[in-house]
């Protein structure tokens, strides 16, 4: 029989899941949930206004889901006038409330709010329980079983274990086609007039709406366009926006993985990592489902093996890498880069037209895909020597998936080397040719890609080589970087000279950002 006092279970934002396990075996009687807008966690970097929308929304509508199956739910929002605007504020507020005889929760996704959360116990008057978060596939135990002892982590060995564990796309013990990774057949440059079909788009209902007027009225000085918003914000449409990707899109997803057309901002990509990351979609449901269309011959296997890779693969393995590398991670500065971000990833307003095309996408739809946040925004920001810790709050603040958990190891060890290459084997540095290889940014641009040097010369090809000039110490031994030097030393006195002079040049220009942008 239930006791007049109830299990008080907090569900945060990235939580909305039926399935959750502080929700699973509970009795609907015997629980109050209690859901809540808090100010620090809109603020704690000032997030692009369509993510606060984008997550408030989402909130309302599972609280609202959960109340017509049942639930109780005490739903806290922003502009309730008693709102202590903190999670451990609000909890506590809740306790006074309903007087529970204990609190269960699922553990936090992010460093800094787990470490508030193991307070709880401390400071409130009831017994707290943590459950672990077991939406992922791989707990963080067995991380740590597999990164002991190991010196690099490389996402492909993970992965491979990943496979194994799911079953996806193998075969008697076997990878699926004689390969674990199709890599090579993801990078299909775009060709001329690559366009796809339109993704999904959810008009605001009433329940969106109201979070519109508050977001325009509470934030309207973080960055990005509040509207048009149009994301999924229940799971029904994150299910409408993935059975649209999975007929529309996957097939050719493969291919064109890695290239960048201007004004096509979402390509082949599936646009589901702000449901996935909220709750709404279960990621290895979402594998199957990518399996089922492979083995329906309805989509290729370098489509559905790339796609099941971000997922089992990069998202799990990033996830395992944050617990893994915390608290380090965050300070982490192996190459000590220390220039201010320039104002433009704010503004876009600069000459470079991949850097105005992505921060364009990313202010209008709080998104730019994979390879414009590595090879474009990344690239740029590791070459130029930009210091971490704002490049990490920029990308925090900017989309609209980012949580610290993914957004962290992406950023700093992936993008800047940070880490000093325990998750990536070299620095993923790249001159303008790559891009010109990869998009069609550089026929409009204003900067020629094939000029090297000096006036009018794209920006990228003298940072490339500053980057590699300045770290040489540390790279030229990586046999992955190591033939680079060779090249660079074939130049000559003179041509590097030119190079170093064009990328000083270039780099005494940019305009640092003005502060009050990302805190
Ligand atoms: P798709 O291209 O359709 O990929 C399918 C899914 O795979 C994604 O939805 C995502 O869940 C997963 N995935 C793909 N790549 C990665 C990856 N490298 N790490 C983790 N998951 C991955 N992803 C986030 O979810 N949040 C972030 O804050 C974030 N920050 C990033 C920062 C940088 C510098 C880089 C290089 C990548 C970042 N990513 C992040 C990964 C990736 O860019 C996004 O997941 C992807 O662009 C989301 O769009 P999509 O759903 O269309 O992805
Ligand atoms: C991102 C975000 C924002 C903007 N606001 C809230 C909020 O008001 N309440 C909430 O429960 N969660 C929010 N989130 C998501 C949290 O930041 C996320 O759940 C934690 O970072 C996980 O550790
Ligand atoms: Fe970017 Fe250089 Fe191409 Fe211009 S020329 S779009 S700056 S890579």
């Amino acid at each position: 029989m239930p006791s007049d006092s109830p299990i008080l279970v907090p569900i945060l934002g990235d939580q909305l899941t039926r399935t959750l396990a502080s929700l699973r075996g509970r009795a609907m009687d015997d629980t109050v949930v209690l859901m809540m807008e808090v100010w620090d966690e809109a603020t704690y970097v000032k997030h692009h206004q369509q993510k606060i929308a984008l997550v408030f929304s989402a909130m309302r509508h599972f609280a609202a889901e959960l109340q017509g199956a049942g639930w109780t739910v005490d739903y806290v929002r922003l502009n309730d006038p008693d709102n202590s605007g903190s999670f451990t504020g609000e909890v506590a507020r809740a306790i006074e409330r309903h007087g529970p005889r204990e609190v269960h929760v699922v553990e936090a996704g992010e460093w800094r709010v787990l470490q508030a959360m193991e307070e709880w116990a401390d400071k409130f008057p009831c017994p707290v329980t943590i459950l672990p978060d077991d939406r992922y596939l791989c707990s963080k135990a067995e991380f740590a079983d597999w990164a002991e002892g190991r010196k690099t982590l490389r996402m492909e060995f993970f992965y491979r274990e990943m496979r194994r564990k799911t079953g996806l796309l193998m075969e008697g013990g076997e990878p699926e086609g004689g390969q674990w990774n199709y890599d090579s057949e993801n990078r299909k440059p775009p060709k001329e007039g690559l366009s796809a079909p339109q993704r999904p788009l959810f008009e605001p209902d009433e329940t969106t709406r109201e979070v519109l007027d508050l977001v325009s009225g509470r934030f309207a000085e973080h960055f990005g366009d509040l509207e048009p918003f149009q994301w999924p914000v229940t799971r029904d449409e994150a299910e409408q926006a993935a059975d649209a990707f999975f007929v529309e899109r996957l097939p050719q997803f493969g291919d064109y993985q890695d290239a960048m057309v201007h004004g096509e901002d979402d390509l082949f990509h599936s646009m589901l990592s702000t449901s996935i990351n909220l709750g709404l979609l279960d990621p290895v449901e979402l594998c199957r489902r990518a399996e089922e269309e492979y083995r329906e011959g309805r989509a290729p296997l370098n489509a559905v093996e790339g796609f099941i890779r971000q997922i089992i693969g990069w998202r799990e393995y990033v996830r395992g890498f944050y617990w893994h590398e915390m608290p380090g991670l965050a300070e982490a500065n192996e190459l000590e880069a220390t220039r201010p971000l320039p104002e433009f990833y704010w503004t876009g307003e600069t000459d470079m037209r991949c850097l105005a095309d992505c921060v364009r996408s990313t202010r209008s739809n709080a998104h730019a895909h994979h390879i414009q946040r590595l090879m474009v925004l990344g690239n740029f920001a590791l070459i130029a020597g930009i210091e971490p810790k704002a490049v990490q709050d920029w990308y925090l603040a900017v989309y609209a998936d980012a949580y610290e958990w993914v957004e962290l190891p992406n950023v700093s060890a992936m993008v800047l080397y940070a880490d000093g290459g325990r998750l990536a084997s070299k620095p993923y540095a790249a001159s303008g040719n790559y891009i010109n290889k990869m998009s069609n940014y550089c026929s409009g641009c204003t900067y020629s890609v094939s000029k090297k040097t000096g006036q009018g010369a794209c920006p990228f090809n003298a940072l490339y080589w500053h980057f590699m000039d300045r770290h040489r110490d540390r790279l030229e031994s990586n046999p992955r970087i190591g033939q680079v030097y060779s090249t660079w030393d074939r130049m000559g006195e003179g041509r590097q000279a030119a190079y170093l002079a064009s990328a000083e040049a270039f780099l005494d220009t940019l305009e640092p950002a003005r502060e009050g942008w990302a805190r």
